[in-house]
């Protein structure tokens, strides 16, 4: 049997990052039947790869934004006789409309459910819905890093440590997905997982890297990957900076190889950050943490939504001032309501209806503004116009001076890596955008 496990285009484009999904599943697939052959597709790397391949049964992983990507290959290997299973968040929060592009849809994680897929493809008896549960981390394999190969090779492979997420963010689908338990890997799982990525730097792809009240793991586990010999960024709060232990375990964050924190911003002013219920960052001096993180060596982005209903034309600009004064770099996107969580409950009524999942990338306005200056136009051009800004060359060598010379010359190159490229598809992402805004608002129209 031959199984190709597939991931769409991302947005954007190519990203130096892997599809974490592919090697993983990949994994999970040895160890059910080690004689099953395995073909990966980051369609992103390859995009002629789908029109070579040859397979029984075709597992496709599926977010928002790269679903109608996702439908499209469906299509074309249907077309062909072979048989697709979706996958990954979006088929598990739209699992029906998945089910009419293929043949079985996952809802959830995929450990307790692959081998009955497997089974019943092979009997010729696919069931249409797999629940997947919330499983105990205690034995998950190590991805079988390096296996996939592409006309363009991804530079950066994830590590996971752990799953799951306490807070009540209202635009999150990680939390709807993962459910509301932190659940940890052994650590020496995750030492074992490092060392087989081929590259020496990685990512880790945790919701968050340290938790409050939990620093204490997060410092046995940076002090376990404290021999690797590689390097490694990630997302991670600012609260538990703050915390009594936030020295000891920032320092050994930075001993065990970590440059660059991506931090979850989510909003400009503390009456957003009220709105989308993002608990974990209400009353948190987040400047002060910024700058803690920093003079512990370890450099800073921030991630932001803009546009949101209760944002002002003003958060556009504040942003780039904050960047500015803190010297950090800064990635914004337009806020996205996806299926599945409770921000596109609430905004359900407001939304452009006819926007397909395709332009669910951050830089379209999905939904109605209360403010009638805020008109979804105004609100995509000031978003490109601010993101441009942010990511002009004089800024981004400026930034080079804040990010800390104890992780020179790594974070210097990261940060560029980081900037540089998203600044080039962002710029393409801005023409297209010209070039299409009046489709656009047509669709817009049909409200
Ligand atoms: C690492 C990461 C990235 C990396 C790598 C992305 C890539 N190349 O795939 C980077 C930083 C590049 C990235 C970019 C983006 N990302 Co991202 N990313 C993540 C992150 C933090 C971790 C993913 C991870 O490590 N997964 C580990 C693997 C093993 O888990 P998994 O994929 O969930 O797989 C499990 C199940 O889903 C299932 N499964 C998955 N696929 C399949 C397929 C089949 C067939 C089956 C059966 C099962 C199955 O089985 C696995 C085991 O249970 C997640 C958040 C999170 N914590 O999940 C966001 C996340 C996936 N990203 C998200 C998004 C939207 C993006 C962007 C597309 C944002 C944008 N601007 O539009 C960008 C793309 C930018 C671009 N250049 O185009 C969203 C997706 C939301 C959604 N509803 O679709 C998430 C959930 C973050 C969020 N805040 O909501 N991302
Ligand atoms: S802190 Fe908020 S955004 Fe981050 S994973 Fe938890 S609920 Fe989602």
């Amino acid at each position: 049997m031959k199984l190709a496990i597939i991931f769409p285009p991302l947005p954007f484009g190519w990203t130096p990052v892997a599809p974490p999904s592919l090697e993983y599943i990949a994994a999970l697939t040895r160890r059910v039947d080690p004689d099953i052959e395995i073909a990966l597709i980051s369609a992103g790397a390859d995009p002629d790869a789908v029109e070579r391949l040859e397979c029984d049964l075709a597992a496709i992983s599926i977010l928002t934004p790269t679903a109608v990507g996702g439908y499209k290959i469906a299509e074309k290997l249907r077309a062909r006789g072979i048989k697709i299973v979706f996958g990954n968040m979006h088929a598990s929060a739209m699992p029906e409309e998945a089910k009419q592009h293929g043949d079985a849809v996952v809802i959830g994680e995929a450990e307790s459910v692959w081998p009955a897929v497997l089974r019943d493809f092979r009997a010729g008896r696919l069931k249409p819905f797999y629940r997947g549960d919330q499983i105990s981390l205690d034995d998950l394999p190590t991805p079988l890093y390096g296996m996939l190969k592409g006309k363009r090779k991804h530079q950066f492979r994830i590590v996971n440590t752990s799953r799951g997420c306490p807070y009540n963010c209202t635009f999150c689908s990680v939390k709807p997905f993962y459910g509301p338990r932190i659940r940890f890997r052994p650590i020496d799982h995750v030492v074992r997982d490092v060392a087989a990525i081929p590259e020496k730097m990685y990512i880790n792809g945790d919701e968050n890297i340290w938790w409050t009240g939990k620093a204490e793991r997060a410092i046995d586990l940076f002090t376990a990957l404290k021999g690797s010999g590689k390097r490694w960024m990630g997302f991670g709060s600012l609260g538990p900076v703050l915390s009594p232990v936030g020295s000891r375990m920032l320092n050994a964050a930075r001993e065990s190889g970590l440059l660059s924190l991506w931090v979850g911003w989510e909003s400009l002013t503390a009456d957003g950050l009220k709105a989308y219920s993002a608990s974990g960052k209400i009353g948190v001096d987040r400047e002060r943490a910024v700058k803690t993180l920093r003079d512990h060596g370890i450099d800073v982005s921030l991630f932001y939504m803009l546009g949101s209903r209760h944002d002002s034309m003003e958060d556009f600009k504040r942003s780039v001032e904050i960047a500015d004064r803190l010297g950090v770099s800064m990635h914004p996107s337009l806020t996205v309501p996806y299926p599945g969580t409770k921000l596109r409950e609430q905004y359900d009524a407001y939304l452009y209806k006819d926007l397909g999942w395709e332009y669910y990338n951050g830089a379209y306005a999905l939904f109605e503004h209360p403010e009638p200056d805020m008109t979804p136009e105004v609100r995509e051009e000031r978003f490109f116009e601010t993101a441009l800004e942010l990511l002009s060359l004089g800024r981004v060598l400026r930034h080079m001076k804040n990010v800390p010379l104890r992780s020179f010359p790594h974070a210097h190159i990261l940060s560029l890596m980081s900037q540089l490229p998203v600044r080039h598809g962002m710029k393409i992402a801005y023409e297209k955008w010209k070039a299409e805004r009046k489709l656009v608002a047509e669709k817009r129209r049909k409200i």
